[in-house]
Formats: structure tokens, C-alpha cells, sequence
């Protein structure tokens, strides 16, 4: 049997929480439009007759002297340097930017096999700026293009991963698709319905904490604040008569249900916390 642990490494926005997602079969890590939307470290287990994938989902690398964005960094490099294989996403819709060239030196400087992929290829044909870059800079490894989000490639992806991986023991039971506490997959899901409706700074200003959960018969309570760093901008989440933050809400309630074997109600309010990125107390429990 086969048995590895895989990071999932590559600038914002590259597709690597939606690749998870594919390659998993099911949602396991939360996905928008907004770059940096990953802030932690996430694990998708892949169980398959060859063997057991553990993909770690991690944030974008980009860099930037903000203390939250070096948290992120930090976590998104040790994620790489503990795993076995690194699968390297790019992106084959955008240039490769200075963020590329930043991760291929730190990718570079380690002694751990790097696979390739080519990821947004359902959107652009032309990848020879890219290709050349990767070939150049990994002279030895296969470039496989894919797209996470129309699900192609992928098989051929997981093959490629397989081929790398070392013989072990599985490291998590076969049903287990994932090793997320049920806390944190709230606050996410919360966070992602949330980005999903704010733009410009506000997502990135922005974290969801639990007050308490807690089981009732049928129901599963949850009350959750979603923490701002200004006034101005708990305006924006709770938005005209409130239909921001209820249309939050609603739609985190949907995904929640599908989640949990309870009727969820969630109690979501929102409040300010002043300066939060600037806590590292705070940003050691949130971005781990
Ligand atoms: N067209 C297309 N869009 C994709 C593909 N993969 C991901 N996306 C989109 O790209 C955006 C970013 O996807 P994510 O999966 O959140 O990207 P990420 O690399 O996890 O981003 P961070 O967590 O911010 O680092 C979303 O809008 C996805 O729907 C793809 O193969 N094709
Ligand atoms: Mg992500």
C-alpha cells in the first residue's frame, strides 16, 4: 500500500482548495474568488485500492511584511517542508508573477519531490510562458495540465501522486475524508458565504468565531459573531435592514444542514474587533 503526505502549495487564487475538493470528492476546504481565502492548513484524505492520499490544503503563498500574511507564509512552508511529495499548483490563466519566482527559490531549496500541475486550463490555451518557466526550473518533473474546477486531469493527477508516493500504512480509517473539528468547519463555511458577498477589503478584515454549540433534541445550536476590524464595515456585513448578514446567514444555515445529521439554527451576529491582524495571540489560534 501506498502512503503520503501531499501539500498543496502555489500563489493566491491558483485553485488549490477547489482541487482538494475534486480530488476528494466532497467539500473540504472553502473556495471564492478572493485570493488569500485559505488560512489555514487543511487536510483531504484520498482513499483509493493503491493506497491513501493525505492532501494539505494550505494559503496562498504571496509575500507581504503584514504579520497575518507572514503567519500564512510561514504555515503554507512548513506544510511543505513536512510533507512527502509537493504538489505545486500554477495557475495557466494568469503571468507567473514575482510570487512564482518567490516559491520556486523556497521549492527549490528543499529536497522533496515536486509534482507539477497546470491548473485553469479550461480557460486559456496558450501555457508556453508558464511551461517554460516550470521546465526551466524543474527540468525533471512532468507538467500535467488540469482544470479542478471542470474536473479534468485530475485522474491522471492522483496516478502521478501514486507513482511518488512511498509504501506505507493508511494514516487515517478509510471513511475519514478529512480531520476537521466540527468548530472549524462552521466557522468556515460562515466565512465562505460571507466572502462570497463582501468584496475589497472587507473579506480579508474579517474572522467568524464561535460563541457556543450545542445539541438539542433535533436541533443543533450554534451562535456565531463574525468579528470586523472598523464600525464602518459591520455596516457593510449586516448591510440595508440586515439582509446582508441574513442572507449570510441562510445560506451558511443550508450548507450546515447538509454537514451535520441535525436541524442547524445558527444565531449570527456580527461585532468588531480593532486591529485583530495586528494579535498575534489571536493570529497563533486562527491561522494554525
Ligand atoms: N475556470 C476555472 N476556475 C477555477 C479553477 N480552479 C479554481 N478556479 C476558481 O478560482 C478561484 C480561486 O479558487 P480557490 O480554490 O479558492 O483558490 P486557492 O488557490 O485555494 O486560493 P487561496 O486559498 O486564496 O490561496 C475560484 O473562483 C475558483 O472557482 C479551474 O480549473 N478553472
Ligand atoms: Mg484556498
Amino acid at each position: 500500500m501506498k502512503s503520503a503526505f501531499v501539500s498543496l502549495i502555489g500563489r493566491p487564487s491558483a485553485g488549490k482548495s477547489t482541487l482538494v475538493n475534486t480530488l476528494c470528492g466532497r467539500k473540504v476546504s472553502i473556495v471564492s474568488p478572493i485570493p488569500q481565502t485559505t488560512r489555514n492548513r487543511i487536510r483531504g484524505i484520498v482513499n483509493r485500492p493503491e493506497g491513501q492520499l493525505v492532501f494539505i490544503d494550505t494559503p496562498g503563498y504571496h509575500s507581504s511584511e503584514k504579520r497575518i500574511n507572514l503567519h500564512m507564509k510561514e504555515l503554507a512552508e512548513n506544510a511543505a517542508r513536512e510533507s512527502d511529495i509537493i504538489l505545486y499548483l500554477t495557475d495557466a490563466s494568469r503571468k507567473p508573477g514575482e510570487e512564482e519566482h518567490l516559491l520556486i527559490s523556497f521549492l527549490s531549496g528543499l529536497d522533496i519531490p515536486v509534482v507539477l500541475a497546470l491548473n485553469k486550463t479550461d480557460l486559456t490555451e496558450d501555457t508556453r510562458e508558464i511551461r517554460g518557466l516550470l521546465e526551466e526550473s524543474f527540468p525533471s518533473s512532468e507538467i500535467l495540465p488540469i482544470s479542478a474546477l471542470k474536473e479534468t486531469g485530475t485522474e491522471e493527477l492522483l496516478q502521478a501522486l501514486f507513482l511518488r508516493a512511498p509504501e506505507g500504512e493508511q494514516m487515517y480509517p478509510e471513511d475519514f475524508y478529512t480531520d476537521q473539528d466540527p468548530e472549524f468547519r462552521v466557522r468556515e463555511i460562515i466565512r465562505e458565504k460571507a466572502f462570497a458577498r463582501l468584496s475589497q477589503e472587507v473579506p480579508h478584515s474579517l474572522y467568524v468565531d464561535i460563541a457556543d454549540m450545542e445539541v438539542q433534541e433535533e436541533d443543533l445550536w450554534i451562535r456565531a459573531f463574525i468579528l470586523v476590524e472598523r464600525e464602518s464595515q459591520k455596516g457593510i456585513v449586516v448591510g440595508k435592514k440586515g439582509a446582508g448578514i441574513r442572507e449570510i446567514r441562510i445560506e451558511s444555515e443550508k450548507e450546515l444542514r447538509d454537514l451535520f445529521p441535525y436541524h442547524v439554527r445558527l444565531d449570527l451576529r456580527v461585532k468588531t474587533d480593532p486591529k485583530w491582524r495586528k494579535k498575534d495571540h489571536l493570529l497563533k489560534r486562527l491561522i494554525q
